[in-house]
């Protein structure tokens, strides 16, 4: 997402770099190249007024400080100014003091929301959340199948029976507070446009349910017309947030940017592409960053404690600390690493990677081959690969459909790893810190405070 941005921008504050100050013509034309660049990603046109009518105010004088160079000024009044416009604060979620939260899932044909509905379940279980699906859309014959597919990938039960949408979600709550579970997400049926039947049956469950969250799934990728959706349902169901769903193949934007002014009510959360990982908590701040090419390493850093197994994790630094981290630690890290999603959404996270870099992307196969080199190996090979001679090497390549010479970068390459290991006194290092475990939720929601969360 905000691919367009991000690059137009950098080419604006390069050419802003290096000058000195600047006079109103100047700023005048820094204002007309932001402009361009949020049309070209879509922004709604009164959101695109108001801003630059915030920004250039601001620029024009008053506010300038003495310490920073006018570049430096300039991005920091777009950066605030994007992360209002963003939404300003992030989405909040209180869980209700008598349980179950309930958070009905509303939105048109095919934006997601089943697939919405399991990734929700699966952050609330990270939370350390007792979640309930309730599979409430009835129109489709296979949509309750849908959810109890996916909700099996993410470890969620399911409730769901074929009577009426209505009927189907109270029970759902009612099933919730008897098995005791404390949240429960409504999933419910999508129809091609808004109309009134589709009104009507949201209207009912939400009436039947009175949701403590009411969130609407949209696609990113529709642009304006999502935005247009989100204002038509939010007249007649009170919504609290939006879930942007397919940010992946959206390049540009222009909802995300639009929907807060627009129908007042923030982005929650955004989900990034198909697997139950792809989904995360939307940060204005850390996305008017992202957009400036400033990264987010804070959202990355937490990605990486939701999905990095402690365990795994605590067993790799013993290994490292003993100076025995093998081919099988590399590989369970590498495991662990691909939880996390393509390793191309990582690298946007990052600050100042050249545009280049982003463009030419990461070679996922790269790392597939790996893990099948190392997933042909025998354990005693994992463990000590100066074993690997001639034949056993001609066996690995053959079982990993590689060449030999794969086989030999790949050793290379870890040897070097290893090397480098040690003489970057790693070893010792994590042998003097001690042991130093992740804690469990209770401790982690804490430290998450501190760097700035606010869910
Ligand atoms: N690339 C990508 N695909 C997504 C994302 N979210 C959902 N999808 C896909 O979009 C398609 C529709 O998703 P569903 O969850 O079935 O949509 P829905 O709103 O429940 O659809 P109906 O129940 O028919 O109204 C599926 O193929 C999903 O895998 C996303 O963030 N990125
Ligand atoms: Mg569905």
């Amino acid at each position: 997402m905000f691919e367009t941005l991000t690059d137009r921008f950098e080419g604006i504050l390069t050419r802003l770099r290096g000058r000195g100050r600047l006079g109103d013509a100047e700023i005048a034309e820094v204002l007309r190249e932001i402009r361009v660049a949020l049309l070209e990603a879509d922004v709604s046109l009164e959101v695109v007024r108001d801003l630059l009518e915030r920004i250039r105010e601001r620029c024009s004088g008053a506010e300038l400080s003495k310490s920073l160079t006018p570049a430096q000024q300039v991005i920091k009044v777009v950066d605030e100014e994007l992360t209002a416009t963003l939404g300003g604060e992030s989405f909040k979620l209180t869980y209700a003091s008598k349980p179950p939260t309930v958070v009905l899932l509303a939105g048109l044909q095919g934006a997601g929301k089943t697939a919405a509905a399991a990734k929700l379940a699966r952050w609330f279980k990270q939370q350390g959340r007792h979640p309930l699906l309730v599979g409430a859309d009835l129109q489709r014959p296979a949509a309750v199948e849908q959810l109890r597919v996916l909700g099996r990938d993410v470890g969620a039960a399911v409730f769901s029976e074929p009577t009426d949408p209505v009927a189907v979600a109270r029970r759902g709550v009612e099933e919730a507070v008897r098995v005791g579970r404390d949240v429960v997400v409504i999933d419910t049926a999508g129809r091609l446009a808004i109309d009134e039947a589709l009104m009507r049956e949201v209207a009912e469950v939400s009436a039947a349910t009175r949701p403590h969250y009411t969130l609407l799934v949209v696609d990113a990728m529709t642009g304006q017309d999502a935005v247009r959706t989100a204002r038509a349902f939010h007249e007649t169901l009170e919504l609290d947030g939006i879930i942007l769903t397919k940010v992946d193949g959206d390049a540009r934007g222009g909802a995300a940017l639009s929907v807060k002014q627009v129908v007042g009510k923030p982005v929650a959360f955004v989900s990034t592409g198909e697997r139950p990982a792809e989904f995360e908590p939307f940060y204005p701040d850390r996305m008017a960053s992202r957009i400036l090419g400033m990264g987010d390493v804070l959202s990355l850093i937490e990605k990486a404690e939701r999905e990095y197994d402690e365990d795994v994790a605590a067993k790799a630094v013993e290994r490292l600390r003993a100076g025995r981290f093998s081919l099988e630690d590399f590989h369970e890290q590498l495991q662990q690493m691909k939880k996390m999603g393509p390793l191309q959404n990582m690298l946007g996270m990052l600050p100042g990677i050249p545009k280049e870099v982003r463009d030419a992307g990461i070679d996922e196969s790269q790392v597939s081959r790996i893990e099948a080199i190392i997933r042909s190996m025998t354990p005693q090979e994992r463990d000590d690969p100066s074993v690997i001679n001639g034949s056993r090497r001609m066996r690995i390549a053959a079982g990993s459909g590689t060449s030999t010479s794969d086989v030999n970068n790949l050793l290379r390459q870890f040897k070097e790893m290893q090397r480098f290991m040690r003489s970057s006194g790693m070893a010792g290092a994590l042998a003097r810190s001690g042991p130093r475990r992740k804690k469990k939720q209770g401790g982690r929601s804490s430290s998450r405070k501190g760097a700035g969360s606010r869910h």
